[in-house]
Order: C-alpha cells, then structure tokens, then sequence
C-alpha cells in the first residue's frame, strides 16, 4: 500500500463523522418577489410580510403583498445609507445600515422615523429573539443587543465543529434556533442563540436556478418565519421569486458518529423511533449501558422498545454504540469515539 493510498485512507477516516447529510427543502409554494429589490432583510409579522432593501440611493423599507410581490407601503432610505438587516419590535421596526453604524427605528404603521441608535461595527443582519436584537456582521460573531438601548448585551461566536462560520447574513429566530444565510452560498445555518454552534445547515441548492438570477451578487439572502402559520419563506437579492419552503429533515441527523465505536453522552432521544432506515440498517454489534443494565448486540428496533421512563424523551446517562459504517444518530446529544 504506498504512501498516498494511506493518506487517502486517513483523510477519509477523519471526514467519515462530517459526511452527515444538510437538510433538504420542499417548495410549498412559489410567488413574485421585486427582481429590482436588493433584499437585506425580511420579516413575517402580524400577517404583513416586511422587506429592506439594500444599496445606497436604492434602499428602502417595504410592505409588501405576498400574493403579488408589490409593495403597499414604502419609505426610500436616505441615500447616505445601504439598507441592511431588518426586525420588528413591538410597534416599531428596526433597520440597518451597511457600514455607517447606524440602526434606524421606524413606526410599523406609518413607517415614520422615530428615532436612530448608534452601534459598533458593520449591520449585515438583524432579528430578535423576545429579548433581545441580534445582529450579525459579516464575521462569525453574533451580537445580541438591548432593544431599548442597543446596547450590546453579549456575543457569539458562531462555531460549525470547532470551525467559525464567517460571512453570517441575514437572520431570523425560528422556534430557539437563529437562521443565518451564509452570504454567496445556498446554505442556511440553524444555530443554537445559546452557544453559537451550529446545529444543523439547510441546503437551498437549485431554489432559484443561475438563469434566473441577475448576476453574481443575485444571492440568496432572505429569510422571514411566519410563526402564526409556521410558514417559512425566503428569496435572494434582485430574485423574481419568493418562496415558501418546507425544510426536509431527510436523512435527518445531527450527531455524527464515528466509524468504529463511539459514545454518545447524555442523549436525548425521541419516544418513537426516530432512526432513518439509513441508521436502521446499521449493524450495531457493541454495548448500550442504560443504569445497570448493559444491552449487547442489539439493533435500533430492540432499544427502541424500552420503555420510555419520561413522556417524551428517554434519558439516558451514556449509551455505546459500535457501527459497522460511517452513520449519525439523529437524536440530539455528543458524540465521542472511545
Ligand atoms: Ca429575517
């Protein structure tokens, strides 16, 4: 065996746990979108959808009808500015700009402008959690900030195993999780607001097809949650589409286990079988230890017929499992070889 055959060999063994697969998408449905805006941010709230729209002397804040694209209400942004994220708090609405560090908070009803906060660094993008704005920059730094104030309240380093996630773009907080585009891709990172690690990334490769797209910054980047009717939708900068998608969690995993045997420390897993019949047909021919039992040889069907001990999860303090191929387990938890 030469010497780059083993290296090969090495090389696969060590991107073997990050062969988990991204979450895929279902259009639900499709609908026209400005292809002259340059969108920046994107919000969903009390059953308006919102938009700001980038480039200076071409920015903008926008109601805009779904079912058309057009816009009902808009205000031009001073042409000093490049429109950039955008969020609504209470009755206001909360704007960015590029890099002139400057937040401008309108009225959602008139759109007047009611007043401007200062802050540090660029404004790529913004939404809010319930508590706070959080602001992304273009690094891989999330910012959380004190609506009342803006004051920063903390950050985040956005880490996808170990790695920072730089070029975070636009933002929105869905159920926990802080959707953020990765400027010049198709992806969308799900990351946890908490520790800034990246729980999963959802894949929009072929939403909106190169020959649809005006150019090379006719991005993906746009994304508001219309948590009434948790209807996601998303477009990109000059796109003529908007879309509603569904996030297709198939194969849906997010721990990665390693070829061989490995740990998985306090696991959480779901009352029915939530093994894809990818993991299903794993041959696991290790150990589980679940208090003083130890479980040998067993399959997922088996383990999955212990009794849960909670409603919906069934913890368990460690559990080892050996398999026979590069697989992930689609439970929430740490995995470690051992
Ligand atoms: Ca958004």
């Amino acid at each position: 065996m030469g010497f780059r055959h083993v290296i090969s060999i090495l090389i696969a063994l060590i991107l073997a746990p990050l062969a988990c697969a991204d979450d895929g998408y279902r259009i639900v449905h499709t609908y026209p979108h400005d292809a002259h805006a340059f969108t920046q941010g994107l919000v969903f709230v009390d059953g308006h959808l919102y938009e700001s729209t980038g480039i200076n002397g071409q920015s903008s804040l926008r109601m805009v009808d779904l079912e058309t694209g057009r816009a009902l209400q808009e205000q031009p942004v001073d042409a000093k500015y490049f429109g950039e994220g955008l969020t609504a708090w209470g009755s206001t609405l909360v704007q960015l700009t590029w890099q002139s560090h400057v937040a401008l908070v309108y009225d959602r009803f008139s759109f007047r402008l009611l007043r401007t906060f200062s802050y540090d660094g660029e404004g790529w993008g913004l939404t809010q959690d319930g508590k706070t704005l959080i602001l992304s920059d273009g690094t891989a730094t999330l910012r959380f900030f004190d609506p009342a104030t803006f004051k920063e309240v903390r950050r985040v380093r956005v880490e996808d195993r170990g790695q920072p996630v730089t070029y975070l773009n636009e933002l929105e907080y869905v159920e926990g999780q802080v959707y953020a585009n990765i400027w010049h891709s198709d992806r969308i990172a799900r990351i946890s607001p908490r520790t800034g690690r990246v729980l999963g990334w959802i894949d929009l490769k072929g939403l909106l097809p190169e020959s649809e797209r005006g150019g090379a910054e006719a991005v993906l980047n746009g994304i508001a949650w219309d948590a009434g009717h948790r209807r996601l939708f998303v477009t990109g900068k000059w796109w003529p589409k908007l879309f509603e998608i569904e996030v297709v969690s198939e194969p849906a995993r997010t721990v990665p286990i390693r070829h061989g045997q490995s740990q998985i420390r306090n696991p959480r897993l779901p009352k029915t079988s939530g093994i894809t019949s990818g993991v299903e047909t794993a041959r696991i021919y290790s150990s589980a230890r679940l208090g003083p039992w130890i479980f040998r040889h067993f399959r997922f069907p088996v383990f999955c017929k212990m009794p849960p001990s909670s409603p919906s999860l069934w913890p368990l303090p460690a559990m080892r499992l050996r398999f026979s191929a590069p697989t992930c387990w689609r439970g929430a938890g740490t995995s470690s070889s051992w």
